[in-house]
């Protein structure tokens, strides 16, 4: 065990200071003692991400929240959107682990059951779900990725928001012949605990996931490795981040 507390930078890629304080409360909830959560958003940038603009205009922001926080003093660091908008980048500008949400959920999700189902915000996002879970090898435990047809920003203002995703989470178990089920949005993470309960299933939010495996790792005394592809990039897009020239 370290001495000294485990400093966690939770960054929320879009810019909506509600959502962040809700994530940062999620991400505290889980952290454990001796674990310093931190969320932020970066300044400006898209309100909610569901395209891919927004996903790309979203990462200058979340890259100069790494460089801020590597030069503070960080020991990791969670994207907590579930696109994992600049994941890669970030692990070049990092020393300490950078955990992604969506990668965080999927992992953690195989580990439960023998597949999962994805609920996630709008339909247009369905597809880079897909692609992210073929990009981390997790293909053959993802079952499938339902839509609510919720907008992020609104599922902290529609009243049946809870109703409407728990009912699509029981629709993909039953199309999917899932055991567990992945929340495909870090606005959803305080709507865990209470769909756990209604499911019987195991119901992963990547907030908890990703800050959990963050403190694990700086525990454990592990870093990204910077032997090859997360070197420390000769240019920084922002600022400076680790060991960039
Ligand atoms: C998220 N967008 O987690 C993603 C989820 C989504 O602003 N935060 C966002 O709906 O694709």
């Amino acid at each position: 065990m370290r001495g000294a507390p485990v400093r966690i930078l939770v960054v929320n890629p879009n810019s909506t200071e509600s959502m962040t304080a809700s994530i940062g409360a999620c991400a505290r909830a889980v952290a454990g003692p001796g674990t310093l959560v931190e969320a932020v958003s970066p300044d400006g940038g898209p309100v909610s991400i569901e395209s891919h603009v927004e996903e790309a205009l979203s990462v200058p922001g979340v890259l100069a929240q790494i460089v801020a926080g590597e030069r503070d003093g960080a020991d990791a660091f969670v994207i907590a959107c579930f696109g994992d908008p600049g994941l890669l980048a970030a692990r070049e500008l990092a020393t300490g682990p950078v955990i992604g949400i969506a990668e965080a959920a999927m992992r953690s999700a195989a580990y439960l059951g023998r597949g999962f189902s994805v609920v996630t915000t709008l339909e247009r996002t369905v597809g880079h779900t897909w692609d992210l879970a073929r990009a981390y090898g997790l293909e053959r435990h993802c079952l499938g990725v339902h839509a609510t047809g919720i907008p992020v920003v609104e599922l902290e203002t529609d009243p049946v928001a809870y109703a409407t995703v728990l009912g699509a989470a029981r629709a993909a178990m039953d199309t999917d012949g899932s055991d567990v089920i992945v929340l495909g949005c870090a606005g959803m993470a305080d709507l865990c605990a209470r769909l756990q309960d209604d499911l019987g299933v195991p119901v992963v939010d990547g907030v908890a996931a990703a800050t959990v495996t963050a403190r694990s790792l700086v525990e454990l005394g592990l870093t990204t490795s910077g032997r090859s592809e997360f070197a420390p990039p000769k240019q920084a897009p922002v600022g400076q981040g680790r060991g960039c020239h």
